[in-house]
């Protein structure tokens, strides 16, 4: 038994406006009661959703010096949780990371595009090796651009039957991750969901939201650090997916209604107790 906040070790980008990556994903995990010690993989004044030219700095030569210190001081993480890489070299640095922590739930978010589109930070390199850092997890997130991308197919963003979706699930997990989620995937009863799939169970699931018109940056973070503090307490899958797609769509809607600049991201000031509250979730179903 831990007498301490389970602790994540988050490898992610620190982007100063928009709000995504580590400035959502330190919030999110401390109201889930989750300690967060941040491993910047990169500085960006804003994200590059839409701000024109960013200022970066890459912190490539940072990662594994931070890794040497931690490991010199006997420190411990229950979670390594990567995300958004600025160079392919931080590919092996994340799989130092879970090399190093064994014991420690390895979560993998893929971050290399969207809406059918790679970022324009996400090199033909970074986009090649993703798929050795996805062997080393035991959970990844991938959104429905990043899945096709993944699993080397076309975007494609027809509405998927439950067969296709399970397919895409199984075929994801033989990759090497025992727990597959895949966001923002519209299926062909209607529904917009995010879908899962827990290999040890063989069980498929889904947690589906009111679809909002408006995209906002950083969205796909906070679900993957919602899911990672859910783990974090001891939810299954399925809980962990309806807590994560409870929050993201409590956070869009808020915003929504507020009319903001979408490029701003989403308002979590104004929703972060509801993390606080522990609700069980409920409202899973299979897929
Ligand atoms: O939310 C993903 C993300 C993370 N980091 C940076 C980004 C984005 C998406 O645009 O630009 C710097």
């Amino acid at each position: 038994m831990l007498n301490r906040p389970p602790r994540v070790v988050a490898i992610h980008d620190l982007s100063g406006f928009g709000r995504c990556s580590l400035s959502v994903i330190l919030p999110v995990l401390s109201a889930m009661g989750v300690q967060v010690c941040p491993v910047p993989t990169a500085i960006l004044s804003t994200h590059t959703g839409g701000f024109g030219e960013v200022e970066l700095r890459d912190l490539t030569d940072y990662t594994l010096p931070a890794l040497d210190h931690y490991k010199r001081l006997g420190l411990d993480f229950e979670c390594v949780y990567s995300g958004f890489l600025s160079s392919a070299e931080q590919i092996d640095h994340c799989i130092s990371f879970i090399q190093a922590y064994p014991q420690a739930l390895a979560m993998v978010d893929p971050v290399m595009g969207d809406h059918g589109k790679l970022y324009r930070t996400c090199t033909a390199d970074i986009r090649r090796g993703m798929g050795r850092l996805v062997s080393m997890a035991q959970v990844i997130t991938p959104n429905l651009t990043e899945a096709f991308l993944l699993l080397g197919k076309d975007y494609d963003h027809t509405p998927l039957t439950s067969g296709a979706a399970k397919s895409m699930l199984a075929r994801l997990s033989e990759q090497g991750p025992g727990r597959v989620v895949i966001t923002g995937v519209t299926l062909a009863t209607g529904e917009y969901a995010n879908i899962g799939y827990d290999r040890e169970h063989n069980a498929y699931w889904k947690a589906s939201g009111d679809y909002v018109p408006a995209s906002y940056p950083g969205t796909g973070d906070i679900f993957a650090s919602v899911l990672t503090g859910s783990f974090m307490m001891g939810d299954s899958l399925p809980m962990a997916l309806d807590r994560a797609t409870r929050y993201t769509e409590l956070t869009i809607k808020t915003t929504f209604g507020f009319s903001t600049d979408s490029r701003e991201g989403v308002m979590l000031e104004r929703t972060l107790e509801w993390l606080t509250h522990r609700e069980v979730p409920q409202r899973y179903r299979p897929l």
